[in-house]
């Protein structure tokens, strides 16, 4: 369907004065009074719809078998891959592939691919596409999952409808040709709707039922509970970790620190440190509750993974001193996380005599 024209409302006049002045303004974020969200009707996509509903309902009744009927093996084998699907997309698609945070030897990325082909959340081409466009357009209508049109919207919403025309335009714009260059990705993504089925469907469920005589009900609508949590653990990262938590690094732009969705999204809910530098291979400025991390950081020791990029803890602290919301956790003078050394070694013009 042809996008319709839009009709403008006018902006808001600039603000005027000193800079200074206009401390919620930074020179490269569009400040909240100058957005103006899209009210068009979203064009649904009922197949999706149909889709999602679905797979939602029999991942409810693989829930009760787990209590119900499954074997425990079989709830511990989903619970085994939803990590090795996870870790393909935020070791592979993410971190690797969409931010090349780090490099990879061809073992590890073969690794990184089937898993994430475990995961299926379209190709790993389609998913850093997307990905890139989300950073590049954070929070306007050229961000995919745009967090500024609902909690729902950017979790999983977006993915209901047809996306936003300013999507398609500004993600043209995105460099991928280090993605295409890689045959490995070409191939997944040309074989992508063989491969899929197979690596995220077909292959987890007929595997409980031969190895440990599960039932094919138990062994098919677990796996699905499988893939749905992890949908909902990485969509967690769009809405929640885009709405609820703290901003140490940057109050200026939406993503948050939030530690609940760093627990399901394996160590990917450090979301406003991502934002802020998201080229460094731990997203996240320390390694709490980063299971992909310590995976990165294990295959690193076997050499598989190199080049591993991450931030001067300097430049966070500058980072942190000049847009962040003062939640730091070694934010103020004094606070009980400042180093030792920190405390000794700064410099204090006009030294009162009472500390
Ligand atoms: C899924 C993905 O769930 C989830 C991604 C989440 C990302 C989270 C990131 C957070 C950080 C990392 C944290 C990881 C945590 C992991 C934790 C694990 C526990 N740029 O798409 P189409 C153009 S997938 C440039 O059909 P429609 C392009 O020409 C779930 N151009 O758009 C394209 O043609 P082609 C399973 C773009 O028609 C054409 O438009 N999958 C871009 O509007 C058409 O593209 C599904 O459910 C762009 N960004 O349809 C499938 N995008 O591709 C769902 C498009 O040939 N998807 N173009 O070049 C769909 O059915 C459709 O995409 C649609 C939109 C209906 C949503
Ligand atoms: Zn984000
Ligand atoms: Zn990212």
């Amino acid at each position: 369907m042809p996008p319709r024209p839009r009709e403008k409302q006018p902006l808001p006049s600039l603000p005027t004065g000193p800079l200074e002045e206009c401390d919620d303004i930074t020179t490269d974020k569009i400040p909240e009074e100058f957005y103006q969200p899209d009210d068009r009707p979203l064009e649904i996509v009922w197949r999706n719809v149909v889709v999602m509903g679905t797979i939602h309902c029999i991942a409810l009744y693989g829930l009760y078998s787990v209590f119900a009927s499954a074997n425990l093996i079989t709830t511990l084998y989903a619970f085994v891959l939803y990590h090795l699907g996870a870790f393909g997309i935020t070791g592979g698609a993410h971190r690797l592939w969409s931010h090349r945070a780090y490099k990879a030897k061809w073992p590890l990325k073969l690794i990184l691919v089937l898993c994430q082909t475990l995961a299926h959340q379209n190709s790993v081409i389609e998913w850093a596409r997307d990905h890139r466009v989300h950073h590049k357009f954070q929070e306007t209508d050229a961000d995919p999952h745009n967090a500024k049109r609902g909690f729902f919207f950017s979790h999983m919403g977006w993915l209901l409808c047809r996306k936003h025309q300013e999507v398609k335009e500004k993600g043209k714009g995105i460099d991928m040709s280090d993605l295409y260059a890689e045959p490995l990705l070409r191939l997944q993504h040309k074989y992508f709707h063989l491969l899929m089925p197979i690596g995220c469907f077909v292959m987890p469920t007929v595997v409980p039922m031969l190895f440990w005589g599960e039932t094919l009900v138990n062994a098919y609508c677990l796996n699905i509970l499988r893939y749905v949590a992890c949908l909902h653990g990485t969509w967690l990262v769009n809405s929640a970790a885009h709405m609820f938590g703290i901003k140490p690094y940057d109050k200026f732009i939406s993503s948050t620190e939030n530690l609940l969705v760093a627990i399901f999204a394996v160590g990917e809910g450090w979301h406003n440190y991502h934002h802020t530098f998201p080229w460094d291979y731990k997203a996240a400025e320390f390694g709490k509750l980063n299971w992909t991390l310590a995976v990165i950081n294990l295959f690193s020791k076997l050499g598989w993974a190199y080049d591993l990029k991450t931030v001067k803890p300097e430049m966070v602290k500058t980072r942190v001193h000049r847009t962040g919301d003062g939640t730091h956790e070694i934010w103020g003078w004094g606070d009980k996380d400042q180093s030792p050394e920190d405390y000794k070694s700064a410099i204090i013009y006009n030294k009162s005599s009472e500390d």
